[in-house]
């Protein structure tokens, strides 16, 4: 009879694993579009003109094209940028060839070139 007990035991235990694994994945997801831990490295470019450059804080307003990872029709907004030596060689007014990220709530470049004419 008592044999049941830790076969039970061993039983609940393991239908409660995926639901805590589940739980912890969730947590990283604020609002819509996606994450920004994932697959930088395969991030579809957008055009945008430089507006602004602040370097000092690491942000940059840019007149963007449509960002397709992001679900983002063109406007004009700040970014930061995920190093600030990344906006050296960047002038406003410039053309430039970039890539974005939303992470932690934030718009994020992670790679940005001046698109020579
Ligand atoms: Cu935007």
């Amino acid at each position: 009879m008592n044999k049941t007990t830790p076969a039970l035991a061993l039983a609940a235990l393991l239908s409660l694993a995926p639901h805590a694994f589940a739980q912890g994945m969730d947590h990283g997801k604020t609002g819509s579009g996606h994450g920004g831990m994932m697959a930088t490295q395969n991030l579809p470019p957008a055009e945008a003109e430089v507006r602004r450059i602040d370097k000092d804080s690491g942000k940059i307003t840019l007149r963007h094209g449509a960002i397709k990872n992001m679900d983002m029709p063109p406007m004009t907004m700040v970014f930061s940028v995920r190093d600030k030596a990344m906006l050296d060689g960047i002038a406003v007014g410039d053309k430039v060839e970039f890539t974005a990220v939303q992470d932690k709530g934030q718009m994020v470049v992670e790679s940005i070139k001046p698109l020579k004419p």
